[in-house]
């Protein structure tokens, strides 16, 4: 495949509720897409990428503008002079610009989809997934009360979600997470995620997590804090799971081999690409590692991709897929559907998802051409 243009689409979609971290508080979701047209041997193909790039870079050092500038400048520029591109290639070409693993990510979907196209396969078939459907669970943004957040969780109970994730931060921890098992019993799976709000200092504060049978514990510490999640794992009963800290297949190889992720959250956006991230989950399952996917409130774009990886035989924990309307009135393709604890895995050619045109130029912010260089 030959790389004809690329078109960057800012959109910005308004949530359902405000969704609060540790870091920050989002009221829409703000991000980029990625639109790529290839002549191949069947004609010209486009593709669809999605960057989980937030807007501000709280949670990694990334953010939609710099995504956007690094792809205009340097990466885009690089796939343009490739003459036979292939999805499993991309990542290769982009090695000498170091960091972004969003804005390559975002890119590296694109090809992606568009080789499955050519290829007339779904993006499931691609990885070599095992199941039709995926277990489901949500996660829940920090509340403004301890009363809120049991309001809160019980509504996503009922509407069945296979399990709960609760944000945590430094004071908002222990009495939630209490209130939400006094509340709910022992019965169904609850974890916790704190965006690196915690230092090590903060250890025997964070062992009485271990009172509520918790499925594990995510990143409580800092995203450099590899060596430091393995001493706070020792003192700890509640699994460690690493989700900022593991950034490449390097850095999942370390955290397991410092005793620091029981667990390892897997986000093709944080890693540069779904082919690394396969091969982080192909690295767990050879270590006995439990892995789980994450989100980055995607649309319905990512959030189908995920659901493809998700259906690889090592994805033993529910991950962070919700339904569209978890986050969304309304998704900007069609809507991902949560019944029964689950999402379904698509199988559609490419990632089985459109984006619907008049949706997109109803939330488009801004749009950006990007052309080769004559
Ligand atoms: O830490 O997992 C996280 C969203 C944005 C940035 C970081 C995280 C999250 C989530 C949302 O927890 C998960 C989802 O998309 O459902
Ligand atoms: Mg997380």
């Amino acid at each position: 495949m030959k790389l004809k243009s690329i078109t960057l689409h800012q959109v910005s979609i308004p949530l359902v509720t405000p969704f609060e971290t540790s870091f920050m508080r989002e009221t829409e979701k703000d991000c980029y897409l990625v639109e790529a047209t290839f002549d191949t041997p069947k004609g010209e193909i486009t593709g669809w990428g999605e960057s989980v790039a937030m807007i501000s870079p709280l949670y990694s050092s990334e953010y939609v503008a710099s995504g956007i500038d690094v792809t205009k400048r340097w990466l885009a520029p690089i796939l343009f002079d490739v003459d036979d591109l292939t999805a499993e290639t991309v990542s290769w070409h982009l090695r000498h610009v170091i960091g972004h693993p969003m804005a390559k990510s975002a890119l590296e979907m694109a090809v992606i989809e568009a080789q499955l196209k050519l290829n007339d396969q779904s993006f499931k078939t691609y990885l070599g997934g095992v199941v039709d459907s995926v277990p489901s669970g949500v996660s829940v943004g920090i509340q403004d009360s301890v009363e809120e957040t049991v309001r809160v969780i019980g509504g996503y109970l009922d509407e069945g979600y296979a399990r709960i994730k609760l944000k945590i931060k430094p004071g908002k921890d222990i009495a939630p997470i209490a209130a939400v098992r006094k509340a709910f019993g022992d019965d169904f799976g609850f974890q916790v995620d704190a965006n690196a709000a915690y230092t090590l200092v903060d250890a025997s504060h964070l062992r009485r997590l271990d009172d509520y049978g918790l499925l594990l514990i995510e990143q409580p510490l800092g995203e450099a804090d590899i060596r430091q999640h393995g001493e706070l794992a020792k003192l700890m009963e509640t699994p460690m799971c690493l989700d900022e800290s593991i950034d490449s297949a390097e850095a999942a190889a370390d955290a397991i081999s410092m005793g620091a992720a029981a667990v390892i959250n897997i986000k093709p956006g944080r890693v540069g690409g779904f082919i690394e991230a396969k091969k982080i989950h192909d690295l767990c399952a050879a270590h006995g590692v439990a892995v789980w996917h994450g989100g980055m409130v995607e649309t319905g774009l990512g959030r189908a991709a995920n659901a493809a990886l998700a259906s690889l035989p090592g994805f033993t924990l529910p991950g962070d897929i919700s339904g569209s309307n978890r986050f969304f009135h309304e998704d900007i393709t069609e809507e991902i559907v949560m019944y029964d604890g689950k999402v379904d895995v698509p199988t559609g050619v490419g990632f089985g998802v459109s984006i619907d045109p008049s949706r997109l130029e109803k939330l488009r912010t801004d749009s950006l051409q990007i052309l080769p260089q004559s």
